[in-house]
């Protein structure tokens, strides 16, 4: 089974894209998420190389949306791009709006090795 840590580079990495088209979170959700059962109302695909990611565990320490205290916000900017299901969109037909911003990101990151497991929001 994939650990958290693998799971978060799956769902949310994709340093290698710097443009995205309009069809970019329908054959992403497609081909990463799998979605099975229901389509994810967001998903943010993060396009900075994995070292800038990781390195938000050491950066500043924010309470989580849940209550835990184990959220980092990002020092800087990231390329981001949301991934927000269209209204009446039905499953499994998932249809998403895709949107590129500069954010900074909240991460949750687990203690072990002190990886990122969670995407908690942007701001
Ligand atoms: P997840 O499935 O919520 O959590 P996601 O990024 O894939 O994450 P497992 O073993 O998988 O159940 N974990 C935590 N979760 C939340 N908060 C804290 N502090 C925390 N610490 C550890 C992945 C694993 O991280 C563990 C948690 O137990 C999970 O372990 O977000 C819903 C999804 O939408 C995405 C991010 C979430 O998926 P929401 O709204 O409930 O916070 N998402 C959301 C996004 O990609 N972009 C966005 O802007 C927003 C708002």
């Amino acid at each position: 089974k994939e650990s958290q840590a693998e799971k978060f580079l799956q769902q949310h990495m994709d340093p290698d894209t710097s443009t995205v088209t309009s069809s970019y979170c329908n054959e992403m959700m497609k081909h990463r998420n799998r979605t099975v059962g229901f389509c994810k109302p967001v998903i943010t695909f993060i396009h900075q190389p994995l070292p800038d990611v990781q390195v938000i565990c050491f950066q500043g320490n924010v309470r989580c949306k849940n209550g835990q205290s184990n959220c980092h916000q990002s020092s800087s900017k990231m390329r981001i791009t949301d991934c927000r299901l269209k209204k009446g969109s039905k499953y499994p037909k998932c249809d998403y709006k895709t949107q590129q911003l500069q954010k900074s990101i909240i991460v949750a990151c687990e203690c072990v090795q002190y990886e990122t497991v969670h995407f908690d929001g942007s701001v």
